[in-house]
C-alpha cells in the first residue's frame, strides 16, 4: 500500500479517456458479476459498495452509500430490468468517478491506493504519460 496525490482535473482525465476507462470498468463489471450472467444485481453491487467504503468514500457513511446506491441503480438502470448491464455500469461509474472530481476539485487530496481501485489507475496513467 503507498500513497498518492490526486487532483479533480487528473480523474477527469481518466474518465474521458474512454479506452482506459472501459478497461477498467469492464474489469470491474467482471468482478462484481459473480455469478456470470453479464448483469449486476442489488446484491452484487452492494459487494462493490464494501470496497468504496473502505477508501475512495471514505468521507460517506454507509447509509450515504447505499442512499447514493438506491439514486444511482434508479437513474442507471436505463431499460428498467432492476439491474445494471455493462453500458448502465459504465455510465453509473463515470457519473460517481465525475461527481468525486468535482468534490475534490483543484485542490490535490492524499490517497491511499489499493491494488485495484480507479485512483490507482488514475494515478499509473499519469506515472505513464510523464514517462512517455
Ligand atoms: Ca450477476
Ligand atoms: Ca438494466
Amino acid at each position: 500500500m503507498s500513497v498518492a496525490i490526486v487532483d479533480g482535473p487528473m480523474m477527469e482525465e481518466f474518465v474521458d479517456d474512454s479506452e482506459a476507462f472501459g478497461k477498467w470498468t469492464d474489469q470491474h463489471f467482471d468482478m462484481l458479476d459473480t455469478d456470470g450472467n453479464g448483469e449486476l444485481s442489488r446484491d452484487e453491487l452492494q459487494n462493490r459498495q464494501g470496497k468504496f467504503s473502505s477508501c475512495e468514500f471514505e468521507l460517506q457513511s454507509k447509509e450515504e452509500i447505499s442512499s447514493l446506491y438506491d439514486a444511482l441503480i434508479e437513474r442507471f438502470d436505463i431499460d428498467r430490468s432492476g439491474t445494471i448491464d455493462r453500458q448502465e455500469f459504465r455510465a453509473l461509474t463515470k457519473e460517481i468517478m465525475l461527481a468525486k472530481a468535482r468534490g475534490i476539485g483543484n485542490s490535490p487530496v492524499l490517497v491511499i491506493l489499493q491494488g485495484d481501485s480507479l485512483v490507482m489507475r488514475v494515478v499509473q496513467r499519469v506515472l505513464q504519460n510523464k514517462i512517455n
